[in-house]
């Protein structure tokens, strides 16, 4: 029963986007799952430096916690140097639809913990620095695990505020769904 609502889970992720690479595989107690696809543009009004951009987002869950390991291609060089907030939401990832990803998943949150702590422990933060190439990498390892559900990566026009979570303006996304 388990194992077809998995498989079921799957296809409808398939379903959503010819280029969503989804392998969910359990090796030792870790389950591993593997997200590629073009950026969500968040505002295809105006030019951005995320216009052509492509992601891969890698999430190892094990019992004690989760490592992400995200990989942004295609960048436009004029942003070079430049130092992007990137974090898991809660809601899903639309063209033009900002919104729809609503706030960062956080532990506490999901948990019911009062109060709610935002930080890097709590939640998935993976900012990262765009290289000459156009490319940027970013890893983080936290003690919680990534619950299933509608989730994104969002990538923001700032940095990471370590004291709010803030880092501006929403750009893009990618979509990370199971
Ligand atoms: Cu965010």
């Amino acid at each position: 029963m388990e194992r077809k609502g998995l498989r079921g889970g799957a296809a409808a992720v398939v379903g959503l986007s010819a280029t969503v690479a989804l392998a969910a595989t359990a090796v030792a107690g870790a389950a591993v799952l593997r997200f590629a696809d073009g950026l969500r543009d968040y505002d295809t009004a105006a030019a951005g430096p995320f216009d052509h951009a492509t992601a891969r987002l890698q999430l190892v869950e094990r019992p004690d916690g989760t490592t992400a390991v995200l990989h942004v291609r295609g960048i436009d060089a004029s942003a070079a140097g430049r130092t992007f907030g990137a974090h898991v939401h809660n809601g899903a990832c639309g063209t033009d639809a900002p919104a729809a990803a609503l706030g960062h998943y956080n532990a506490d949150a999901h948990a019911g913990h009062v109060p709610v702590v935002v930080s890097p422990q709590t939640e998935v933060w993976l900012d990262f620095t765009v290289d000459a190439t156009g490319a940027g990498d970013s890893s983080t390892a936290v003690r919680f695990p990534v619950q299933a559900g509608a989730h994104s990566v969002v990538v923001h026009a700032a940095p990471t505020d370590p004291a709010t979570g803030l880092a501006g303006a929403r750009l893009a996304c990618l979509p990370v769904e199971w």
